[in-house]
């Protein structure tokens, strides 16, 4: 006998989510991943920050630039896919290319991971779209932000404008307010932040999101709670990176 197929795997997203996640630029795939594999991908993760011989890729860094001891629990580690099995498991994970699948109508590759640490205290993102940071052709970059614990408006959620992927590629300058936000990165101008909403979402919940939609994340305002996330971005099967050769396209499979 045939193994049965679980089709909400394969294709976990309605119609009526599709056309949804058209019209706003995002949804949320509620519970796409486990709370026992988020709390074995996090104490992973923790083991390599907090081991006194870190591994040089996963060492806190702005930029190109290593920083301090202190940084390794509010400073994301950049591209852990490259280096760590677990992590590159964790952007192929079957729901998540499932998802993609139906969005692009084609495989998706992944090109980019990142691990969140932002603990209490830690600054957020000022509001941006991820297609100024990664050009690709044609454009379909395409991001997934997995929450690793519950996150809402005190320990540094996402917040959206809905519908803001059909407003194209806008103009980005420096972050304004550097209290709330990292300093390092840029912000987009010209648009009402006003309307950006919260996205308060629980452990396991994925994000996802059009690359040309604004979006930003607040300061951890929290006394003790942190906001760990895995974020990864994709394109298109037959979408090309054309300005940023640190990232090679993974085959989901
Ligand atoms: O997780 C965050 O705080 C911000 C993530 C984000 O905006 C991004 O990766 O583009």
């Amino acid at each position: 006998m045939k193994p049965a197929i679980d089709t909400k795997v394969l294709q976990p997203l309605s119609d009526e989510q599709l056309a949804k996640y058209r019209q706003d630029g995002y949804l949320i795939l509620r519970q796409a991943c486990s709370a026992d594999l988020i709390d074995v991908y996090n104490a992973h993760i923790h083991a390599i920050r907090s081991a006194e011989d870190m591994p040089q890729w996963a060492r806190p860094r702005r930029g190109q630039q290593y920083l301090g001891d202190k940084e390794r629990f509010s400073v994301r580690i950049f591209h852990p896919h490259k280096n760590d099995g677990f992590s590159l498991q964790m952007m192929k994970l079957p729901v998540i290319r499932g998802a993609l699948r139906q969005i692009y109508g084609q495989e998706a590759l992944g090109i980019q991971t990142m691990y969140f640490y932002k603990d209490p205290g830690s600054p957020g993102q000022s509001a941006h779209q991820d297609y100024y940071y990664i050009k690709n052709e044609p454009n379909t970059i395409t991001a997934t932000w997995m929450a690793l614990e519950d996150v809402d408006t005190e320990n540094g959620c996402m917040h959206v404008i809905p519908g803001s992927h059909r407003l194209g590629l806008l103009p980005h300058g420096a972050v304004r307010n550097i209290q709330e936000h990292e300093a390092n990165l840029h912000e987009i101008e010209g648009v009402d932040l006003t309307r950006e909403i919260p996205v308060p979402m629980k452990k396991g919940d994925v994000l996802i999101f059009d690359g040309l939609l604004i979006h930003s994340s607040t300061r951890n305002r929290s006394a003790d709670r942190w906001r760990r996330s895995f974020v990864c971005h994709y394109i298109r099967g037959d979408s090309v990176i054309t300005d940023q050769r640190e990232l090679a396209p993974y085959s989901l499979a």
